[in-house]
């Protein structure tokens, strides 16, 4: 058995909108009603794992989920005089977020020895609240395999649960045990706290991660209300290592010393506010970052391209890149289709931690799977959508049938 980290990043869908559907995710209500790029957007997300696969050696892929979701459209008696974003919800490609798509708990974590995936209820939000059920039938194919994972059931509601994207390990190697961090929100500021304290520990209870390497830890309120609706907007962890900025926990000092009780070990890149505002940080998405172990044991962090034309982020970033810290490289990416929705790289992927000869192959990429991949996104996803275009019969008919084109190209017609 090799346990490696495996990133597993959603492919973008054929029906990728700017709809608004997200309270307290500024790009999504900043590019509300604009015109949105579906093939580009999708390329962009092939080109972003082409990267990584040459980096690390191994990528995997999870595929759109089914959109428009007809049976939520009926369910919302949709008739045409509903108001547009409750039309627009069904249409969401927000599977592409696969950070989002579980909560994954790597077999050296957990009691049976098993990698645990609990897919997110996200019941916070309509449009993302469809996902899950369809989320679990896609894990259940690609880790089939009972020996080594086990795909739970969703959190049961109202315990918003959000997954990957609100929690971090820490470990010595990814194949050693690990301290799991799970980040929640307390409600009562003007936008809404998605992940809930008792989701998280259900989650680590029924993974069977021990008590001694679990830390909960709250999220601070006022980067909530500054518009970073997940941790990971925040912070990101690798290894020994979080990377944060200093307003992303209630209590920052607290947090770190929660975290260095559960694993001494600990290395804490932390980004003052003093460098790059909150504000910067969110607008930027510099914690929104791949932060990879690469073969020769440094590690690197993938930014979006948005960092680099930010003066107080890239002069940070150089600064950083000038001392002897962990971190040493920065690589900008272009996930502009992806970020104006609010998703950046690292919203892009869902990290597992497994032996790949245990995962279910269509899922996992190679050069000549993205070439076949890029082809079908080419001649097949649309290259423009309006949000007045949401509802029409002719882009619903399009967007099934590329889809379903795709899961035929990879041999997975039984996501059909
Ligand atoms: O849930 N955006 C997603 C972005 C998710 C980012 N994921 C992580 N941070 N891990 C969300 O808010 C926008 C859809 C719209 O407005 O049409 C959206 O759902």
């Amino acid at each position: 058995m090799t346990l490696t980290e495996i990133n597993f990043d959603g492919i973008v869908g054929p029906s990728h909108n700017y709809a608004g559907l997200s309270l307290g995710n500024i790009a999504s209500a900043s590019h509300a009603g604009d015109p949105s790029y579906p093939r580009a957007a999708a390329l962009q997300g092939i080109a972003k794992m082409r990267g990584n696969l040459a980096r690390l050696g191994v990528q995997g892929f999870l595929l759109p989920l089914p959109r428009p979701n007809l049976a939520l459209t009926e369910a919302l008696a949709c008739d045409g005089s509903e108001p547009p974003q409750l039309r627009a919800a069904p249409w969401s490609a927000s599977s592409m977020w696969t950070a989002n798509a579980a909560t994954v708990s790597p077999g050296p974590d957990t009691a049976d020895g098993r990698c645990h995936l609990t897919p997110a209820n996200l019941v916070t939000m309509l449009h993302r609240a469809q996902e899950w059920p369809d989320t679990q039938a896609q894990l259940k194919i690609a880790f089939a395999d009972h020996r080594h994972f086990a795909v739970h059931d969703a959190v049961p509601p109202t315990f918003g649960d959000e997954g990957a994207a609100n929690h971090m390990r820490l470990c010595g190697a990814h194949d050693a045990p690990g301290v799991e961090v799970f980040v929640y929100g307390r409600t009562g500021g003007p936008f809404p706290a998605r992940q809930h304290e008792q989701a998280s520990r259900l989650v680590a209870r029924r993974h069977g991660l021990a008590p001694e390497r679990t830390v909960f830890i709250e999220q601070n309120p006022a980067a909530i209300a500054a518009g970073a609706f997940h941790n990971d907007v925040v912070a990101v962890a690798n290894g020994p290592v979080l990377f944060t900025h200093d307003m992303a926990f209630a209590d920052q000092q607290g947090a770190y010393d929660a975290m260095r009780a559960a694993f001494p070990a600990l290395e804490v890149v932390e980004v003052p506010s003093s460098a790059v505002s909150l504000k910067e940080a969110i607008r930027t998405y510099l914690f929104n970052a791949q932060l990879l172990t690469l073969p020769d044991g440094s590690m690197a962090l993938i930014v979006p391209e948005e960092c680099r034309e930010s003066a107080a982020v890239w002069g940070w970033a150089e600064t950083m890149l000038a001392g002897n810290g962990p971190i040493r490289q920065v690589i900008p990416v272009d996930v502009r289709q992806s970020m104006a929705n609010g998703g950046g790289p690292a919203c892009l992927r869902l990290r597992v931690v497994c032996d790949p000869a245990t995962v279910d192959s269509r899922f996992l990429l190679d050069e000549a799977k993205a070439d076949l991949i890029e082809r079908v996104i080419a001649a097949r996803w649309p290259a423009q959508i309006d949000p007045a275009d949401l509802g029409s019969e002719v882009l619903a008919n399009s967007a099934i049938a590329a889809r379903l084109a795709l899961l035929e190209a990879l041999g997975l017609g039984e996501l059909g």
